[in-house]
């Protein structure tokens, strides 16, 4: 889980994904490691504090199966995202990684003047992304609405990859 700061990854984590509820959160230094279950698949989830450029050493060593990218859809500085996610794809172990499945969640819809889905993959140039499934999906870490849908296809995809590997 990588993205700007300020974007909405931990709350996501907790509120959402873990079932937490509401929470309070300061900006992470280092990351969050939590694992959660999704569609019937156990997900072992890094989430990595915005603020960094420089990832925690370990992180080097862990090959992702999947990949979730979180924008913050109402911040002006859209322009930032591409330059993050171009890092994190950029990270020698996303690299080796090719077939990780790329979610980015457009979270903060309900903010005024939360741009559309189309804009951020726009921004975020995802079209050029030919060698990677990717996906976005709109929604709000704060109500739940979208993280399901969105987590439903990241699941999709990680079961028809296992499943083109056994075949
Ligand atoms: N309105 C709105 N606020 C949100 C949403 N998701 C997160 N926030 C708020 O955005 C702020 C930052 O959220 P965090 O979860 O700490 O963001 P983060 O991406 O983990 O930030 P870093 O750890 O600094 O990278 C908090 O005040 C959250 O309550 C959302 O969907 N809508
Ligand atoms: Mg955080």
């Amino acid at each position: 889980m990588g993205s700007t700061a300020y974007s909405g990854k931990t709350t996501m984590l907790y509120t959402q994904l873990k079932d937490y509820g509401p929470i309070e959160t300061v900006p992470t230094v280092g990351f969050n490691v939590e694992s959660f279950t999704h569609g019937g698949i156990n997900l072992f989830c890094c989430d990595l504090g915005g603020r960094q450029r420089l990832r925690p050493e370990w992180t080097a060593y862990l090959t992702p199966n999947a990949i979730i990218f979180v924008v913050d859809s109402a911040d002006i500085t859209l322009g930032d995202g591409a330059n993050n996610l171009a890092h994190l794809l950029n990270e020698e172990c996303v690299r080796e990684a090719s077939d990780a499945p790329l979610l980015v969640f457009a979270n903060k819809q309900d903010l005024k003047g939360a741009k559309s889905p189309v804009e951020i993959a726009e921004a975020l140039h995802l079209r050029e992304l030919s060698d990677r499934r990717w996906n976005i999906a709109p929604c709000s870490a704060t109500d739940g609405v979208g993280i399901s849908g969105g987590m439903d296809w990241l699941v999709q995809a990680l079961k028809s990859q296992g499943k083109s590997q056994r075949e």
